[in-house]
């Protein structure tokens, strides 16, 4: 969609009047990565949300992020633009459902994806996304973790440290999981120098025919950083506006169809600068549980 200079700068006024800073994950639509001062992954997101000296965040991306932004930064006001946005992996797995896992299973760690509601956070040991998974699995020393909600993300990880036993919740994404072999087999015949860089998130098959398996984040550095020159990205769409500004010149092909989650593009830049103007959306996390949550995070991101 093309959009005027008009919109974009009444968001920086706006921004500026209000003390807000506009962040935008990964995956948001490119006029809304373009108007933000932060484009990155969740926890990168949220640790620019923790660093801000503004008193309001404007999360553009889904629920559980906004939340995750909140838990580190309680004094802050957090506005979504569209805070019907949610994560439909975040919905597979609820805080009653992790709790009665945790009985059945006395002792065992539980390490959740970020991917998740802070009640369910509030119910974890400590959290990973991924980006960080496979280091901190490894640093926890464990025989056994239960790993949820995302089961394509616990088999990634079994796969990368085999002396732990990752026992997986079944959730997944649905942008991710529903990628098949013949999909990327065929991007492959029709870019056949390109390297192919996948999501973890993606079924064990479509991992299997990856050169390099790695967040959005990683992907944004391993693009840059690598000798080849044309990509194609296993993951949502969003990112090839990212990678073709991280490694200008290169060349990054999504599947056909492409990767599209329905809740990152529900948020539109009018929507942004409406929540930015009429101060709507604000996303709260009652402080019992967010207490709780910020304990699993913080011993994430004490790990590294
Ligand atoms: O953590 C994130 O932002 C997500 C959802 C994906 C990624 O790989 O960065
Ligand atoms: Fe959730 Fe998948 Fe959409 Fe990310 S891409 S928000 S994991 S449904």
């Amino acid at each position: 969609m093309e959009v005027g200079p008009s919109i974009a700068e009444e968001i920086r006024d706006l921004a500026r009047e209000r003390d807000a800073v506009v962040l935008a994950h990964n995956y948001q639509r490119a006029e809304i990565q373009d108007t933000a001062d932060f484009v990155g992954d969740s926890l990168g997101l949220s640790r620019q949300a923790a660093a801000t000296s503004a008193s309001t965040i404007v999360f553009a991306g889904v629920h559980f992020m906004a939340e995750t932004a909140k838990i580190l930064s309680p004094q802050k006001t957090v506005l979504m633009p569209e805070p019907g946005a949610g994560c439909p992996m975040a919905d597979m797995m609820s805080a009653d459902e992790l709790a009665s896992w945790r009985e059945a299973n006395p002792g065992v760690p539980v390490v959740t994806y970020v991917n998740s509601s802070a009640d369910v956070k509030a119910l974890s040991d400590v959290c990973v996304t991924s980006a960080n998974a496979v280091g901190v699995v490894r640093a926890l020393d464990a025989d056994r973790i239960l790993f949820g909600p995302d089961r394509n993300l616990a088999s990634w990880i079994a796969r990368s440290l085999p002396d732990v036993e990752v026992v997986p919740w079944e959730g997944c994404c649905p942008i991710h999981d529903e990628v098949t072999v013949q999909q990327v087999l065929e991007a492959k015949r029709v870019h056949a120098a390109a390297e192919v860089m996948a999501h973890p998130e993606c079924r064990p098959e479509v991992v299997d025919l990856a050169d390099a398996v790695l967040s959005t984040s990683q992907m944004l550095a391993y693009a840059a950083e690598s000798s080849a020159d044309e990509f194609i990205v296993v993951t949502e769409e969003g990112l090839l506006h990212g990678l073709s500004k991280a490694a200008p010149g290169k060349r990054f092909v999504n599947l056909t169809p492409p990767m599209l989650c329905p809740n990152m593009k529900v948020t539109t830049i009018e929507k942004v600068r409406d929540c930015l103007r009429d101060t709507t959306g604000e996303i709260d996390v009652a402080e019992e549980v967010r207490e709780r949550a910020l304990a699993a995070v913080g011993r994430m991101v004490a790990i590294g």
